[in-house]
């Protein structure tokens, strides 16, 4: 198991990978070249420009997340071949500076939703909440707040240039029910898979977040069925999961623990995202309300020693990054990814983690 932090670059960042180094047992970047429209290929200058800057503080660059599907792609436009060819071509620049796995979502329009970025917990923290109540019926409206909450930083997946057209964009996809985006999903997997076997380049989708359907779009990788479908459609190891346990438990009536364990043991899991919620209203049926909790078990409603258990005891050998973390001790920036609760976060992971091993 390798620790890593996400970073979004020089330009795009106050956190410097100066304080990213200083964080014990944290190994890697999880990169990225935030300015490149999905679509585009990445040119293999910028990502050496980005691995030097990384190893030069002692880090590895082995994850990029994300390197993002255009919407193309997932409509399946008369561009999305040219597309493919252009993520193919960044697949073989990647794997060119020594990166090892891609995480990528196949969420339409938009990678994530939260309803407030700035949920305000009684020890004064900050963090990212979703309540159902405060989802408005009109995406724009979203969109707007979004853009106002979160600071002078763009949050991936809300680049404010591609939701401009969020009408346009939410009117594409009309025809795009579960079964089309599935085959969309399908046919760009069996286009790359021959170049990330050859660079040995593992790709790994990102669950939606939340897992279940906002604003009438399609969401197919919300599950334990969805994840199966998604490794027997396209059966081989290059064609993984980033593990989001956040993401997957906003569904309550998934078993994390179980998920964990099964993909883990099929050799699927090549990156984790370990994070911690805690359910607002448990006891009322059906309310799936959260925030994103401290990564301590006793913080939230799941409980990390399980699942660490679950990686470690089935072979878990990939990449791991804290989620989210909140905004404590006065820190100011883009919203889930201060440096303070992330380190914690990293600290507490890592413990765990030598525990386990020690005690096994
Ligand atoms: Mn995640």
């Amino acid at each position: 198991m390798e620790l890593t932090f996400r970073w979004y670059g020089p330009n795009e960042e106050k956190i410097t990978l100066e304080e990213i180094s200083q964080i014990p047992g944290c190994k890697g970047i999880v990169g990225t070249l935030f300015d490149i429209p999905a679509g585009e290929v990445w040119p293999r200058e910028r990502i050496h420009e980005l691995r030097e800057m990384v190893e030069a503080h002692g880090l590895t660059l082995k994850v990029i997340e994300s390197v993002n599907v255009s919407d193309d792609i997932k409509i399946g436009t008369d561009k999305r071949d040219e597309h493919i060819e252009n993520y193919k071509e960044t697949i073989r620049n990647l794997a060119a500076e020594g990166v090892k796995v891609i995480c990528y979502n196949f969420m339409p329009v938009f990678d994530w939703v939260k309803s407030d970025l700035d949920y305000v917990l009684p020890d004064g923290s900050r963090t990212l909440a979703f309540v159902k109540a405060n989802i408005p019926d009109d995406p724009q409206v979203i969109i707007d707040r979004v853009a106002n909450g979160s600071g002078d930083f763009t949050l991936p997946g809300w680049e404010p240039e591609r939701l401009a057209q969020v009408r346009a964009l939410l009117d594409a996809y009309k025809d795009i029910d579960d079964d089309k985006l599935r085959e969309n999903l399908v046919y760009f997997l069996e286009a790359i898979m021959p170049t990330c076997e050859e660079c040995d380049v593992k790709m790994a989708i990102h669950p939606d977040d939340p897992p279940y359907s906002l604003f009438g779009l399609p969401r197919i990788i919300k599950n334990r069925e969805d994840l199966d479908w998604l490794c027997t459609a396209v059966d081989t190891p290059y064609n993984g999961i980033t593990l989001c346990c956040g993401s997957i438990a906003e569904e309550p009536g998934n078993d994390i623990y179980d998920i964990l364990a099964e993909f883990t043991r099929r050799g699927r899991i090549h990156f984790v995202h370990m994070r911690n919620i805690k359910y607002i209203s448990p006891d009322e049926p059906g309310n799936k309300d959260f925030y994103e909790a401290p990564h301590p078990s006793p913080c939230g409603s799941l409980d990390m020693y399980k699942m660490m258990r679950a990686l470690h005891d089935n072979g878990f050998t990939g990449y791991m990054r804290p989620d989210h973390g909140r905004m404590i001790w006065g820190e100011t920036g883009r919203p889930g990814y201060g440096l303070y609760d992330r380190a914690l976060g990293i600290a507490y992971i890592n413990g765990m983690w030598e525990a386990i091993e020690k005690g096994a």
